[in-house]
């Protein structure tokens, strides 16, 4: 008598476990799937991202996609000098361009270049793609 009471016991307390994890992977996976599409944000930008600070970096990655620079605006400090890896992610070449610079790199699809630029002493300097210029893929580094 004193057995079969122990194997109830046990047997309840293995379907209360059982419940136990079913309710909680059904509970994470509502979670994954509801987090899924902010998760699934990174298609094509459209437009390029906000201005970064790179003041005290050495290094700073921006891509270039068809047809603009992303982001187009770099805020540094005076004389600064940054190795900027440009990465194009877009369908078409582009060329990462700073004529004063004599810096000047093509860039296939699916490739990047790196180079060292330099910050102005005061104002901005532009850069360009040689190939869609004139559709505004131009950017800047600037010191404020
Ligand atoms: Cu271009």
């Amino acid at each position: 008598m004193r057995n079969r009471t122990v194997i109830v016991a046990v047997l309840l307390a293995v379907g209360a476990l059982t419940t136990a994890c079913t309710t909680s992977t059904s509970t994470a996976a509502a979670t994954s799937s509801s987090a899924t599409p902010t998760a699934t944000t990174s298609p094509i930008p459209t437009s390029p991202a906000p201005p970064a600070d790179v003041t005290g970096k050495s290094a700073f990655t921006i891509d270039a996609y068809d047809n603009f620079f992303s982001p187009n605006t770099l805020n540094g400090s005076a004389g600064q000098k940054l190795n900027l890896t440009i990465t194009n992610l877009g369908a078409a070449t582009h060329t990462f361009t700073i004529s004063s610079e004599g810096v000047d790199v093509l860039l296939a699809p699916g490739t990047s270049q790196t180079v060292e630029v330099t910050f102005p002493k005061s104002g901005s300097t532009q850069f360009v793609c040689r190939f869609h210029e004139s559709m505004g893929m131009v950017g800047q580094l600037q010191v404020q």
